[in-house]
């Protein structure tokens, strides 16, 4: 009895700690972190080329094909000549989809370009019209599901729909649209449809709809949207829905998960479940155009990186006109598999931790309650040398253990923790060429001191705007310019107070580096570092101009570093860091950065 009392206190308690889950059913969907997505219908037969002409518009999306290179329905029926329908096998992607470590799979059931890929009675213009044999490739999928455990969800284009005269396309921008027509298409297509959808292929995990813009910028109605989603609650109750729907998360709760834009990694965390659908090269419909595809390394990063925000990602497959997948695919698919097969406990039913995600400089952290009672910080680390000393900042307590996890074991590695800081001595032979783990063992998940700036690589501080305590006064944010030749930076126009904390792990000596534009040669602008009761002052150097781009006739002002002084730190422990930037309109300072760099002689 106790034994199942503690493991029901275990899993209760993982709940709470949990990230907040609005929907008890998106439990699933923030817990499995990681899916496939599948673009598959008659535009797979096109490759993204048409009459010899390659699909018109540079992002390349070849599932748009039929819309950009105007091509008449007649003409894009014939498509369905190029199907091999005796060869494509959906159990194929669903065992590519395990192969992948993925625990989803949306399908396109109906993309844009209005064709069913099942066997549907509210309108014609579907596959088992157009396949011989005759195929119902929804039906073959949700059986490989069941079969395989794997989720399954469907992409529904509701919205955008070519193939009904009164469904939205965007010529209709020009053509205009009558909503009472809009809602002739809506009542004879989208309602059975999904009704079809949502009836006859078993249970479904998820309906992916595909409308990127908020509906009170579209001709759908939020009444028509209520409908669709009553639709769904009522026939499949557990069924997610995510916010292209049209009805954003914040406007109405009942909508399971937040979808970024194509491509979008998380950059904040949110509480709210969310997700990137993502492509491994640039299209979504497969397209023989392909010639870029993302490293398995940049892949796991942003898997990884998303985790780290309390974020899924569900990474696309374009199958070909006979079910194939590019190997491209397929090789990094098998890839990530075989990482997420040893290291997959720092992003199945992990999350964000209580620190800035991006606050170390070596890779990121992830956070899981586990089902043994301990709590577990993920150290994923993108950058280290082998044998060298790992720093952590900010975490409050000791940990009872660290580990770096291998394919065969879980090394027990020595470290030492003082307040906030841990130093963890790496081997000198790292297990994974893609990215290494490390699990920190705590009895309760960890306190922190969120204000901390970590110590960088080379025993740096790189002290910014964005990761300061606080700042006080007036400044403008300028954006980098022209690929980055011209940094991004702040503009201080008076004056401006910004303070950081660090700690220093042991007596050492610092250099103080600023860096800055400024166009003046005579002025009475300063900046001053103050570190606990030390002062320094800098008086503004002219910084003049340099050549942003050779040959280019682009003459840019220069942002250059100058030292300001040098600190000892003579003890172990926190140290405030405050600068003042004193100047005037008529002497503007772009400026940066500072950066302390541990002085070894
Ligand atoms: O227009 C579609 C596009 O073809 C593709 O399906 C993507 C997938 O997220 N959604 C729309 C563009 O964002």
């Amino acid at each position: 009895m106790k034994k199942i009392l503690l493991i029901l206190f275990v899993i209760f308690s993982i709940k709470i700690n949990c990230q907040n889950i609005v929907n008890e059913r998106a439990q699933w969907f923030v817990n499995d972190r990681f899916g496939m997505f599948i673009h598959w219908g008659l535009y797979s037969g096109a490759e993204g080329n048409w009459k010899g002409e390659k699909v018109r518009y540079d992002n390349d999306y070849a599932e748009w094909i039929q819309y950009r290179n105007q091509i008449d329905k007649s003409e894009y029926i014939k498509l369905s000549k190029r199907f091999d329908w005796n060869k494509i096998d959906p159990e194929e992607w669903v065992l590519l989809a395990k192969k992948a470590g993925m625990k989803y799979i949306t399908i396109t059931a109906k993309h844009h370009d209005g064709f069913a890929i099942w066997n549907s009675k509210a309108s014609d213009f579907n596959i088992y019209n157009y396949s011989n044999p005759k195929r119902d490739i929804i039906k073959d999928l949700s059986e490989a599901c069941k079969k395989h455990n794997m989720k399954l969800g469907f992409y529904y284009s509701h919205w955008t729909d070519w193939e009904h005269p009164y469904a939205w396309d965007n010529s209709k921008e020009i053509y205009w649209l009558d909503k009472d027509k809009f809602d002739i298409y809506w009542q004879e297509k989208v309602i059975p449809q999904m009704r079809e959808l949502l009836t006859n292929y078993g249970e479904i995990s998820m309906i992916w709809f595909d409308m990127w813009l908020h509906h009170d910028q579209t001709i759908v109605s939020k009444d028509q949207l209520l409908q669709l989603k009553n639709l769904i609650r009522e026939i499949q109750p557990n069924c997610l829905i995510n916010s292209r729907l049209g009805l954003s998360v914040e406007e109405d709760d009942d909508v399971d998960f937040r979808t970024l834009g194509d491509n979008q990694l998380g950059e904040y965390k949110f509480n709210y479940p969310w997700q990137t659908p993502a492509t491994v090269a640039h299209s979504w419909g497969y397209s023989k155009n392909e010639n870029e595809w993302k490293s398995t390394t940049s892949i796991l990063r942003s898997l990884i990186g998303n985790v780290s925000l309390n974020g899924n990602l569900m990474l696309n497959i374009g199958p070909t006109s006979d079910g194939s997948v590019p190997y491209e695919i397929r090789k990094r698919f098998s890839e990530i598999g075989e990482w997420l097969k040893f290291y997959g406990k720092s992003v199945y039913g992990a999350e964000a931790f209580d620190l800035r995600s991006n606050l170390h400089d070596w890779g990121l952290i992830t956070y899981k309650h586990n089902m043994q009672g301990l709590h577990n910080v993920f150290l994923n680390i993108f950058d280290i040398k082998p044998g060298k000393i790992l720093n952590v900042t900010g975490i409050t307590q000791k940990p009872l253990n660290a580990f770096l996890i291998s394919k065969k074991s879980k090394i027990k590695l020595k470290f030492d923790f003082n307040k906030v800081f841990l130093k963890i001595k790496l081997p000198t032979d790292l297990p994974d060429p893609y990215v290494n783990l490390i699990e920190l063992e705590y009895a309760k998940r960890p306190t922190v001191d969120k204000d901390l700036v970590a110590k960088a690589k080379y025993n740096g501080y790189s002290l910014k705007l964005s990761n300061s305590e606080s700042h006080e006064g007036n400044y403008i944010s300028n954006k980098s310019k022209r690929e980055g030749s011209i940094p991004a930076n702040i503009q201080v126009n008076d004056s401006l107070k910004i303070s950081w904390k660090i700690f220093v792990d042991r007596p050492s000596k610092f250099n103080i580096d600023t860096s800055y534009n400024f166009q003046k040669k005579i002025t009475d602008g300063y900046m001053t570092v103050n570190i606990n009761e030390k002062s320094y002052q800098h008086p503004f150097n002219y910084t003049g101009k340099t050549v942003g781009e050779p040959i280019e006739d682009y003459i840019i002002d220069k942002f250059k570093s100058s030292t300001i002084g040098t600190i000892n730190f003579d003890d172990v422990g926190f140290y405030n860091i405050e600068l003042k930037i004193n100047t005037s309109s008529q002497n503007p300072l772009q400026w940066q950065w500072l950066w302390l760099e541990e002085i070894t002689d």
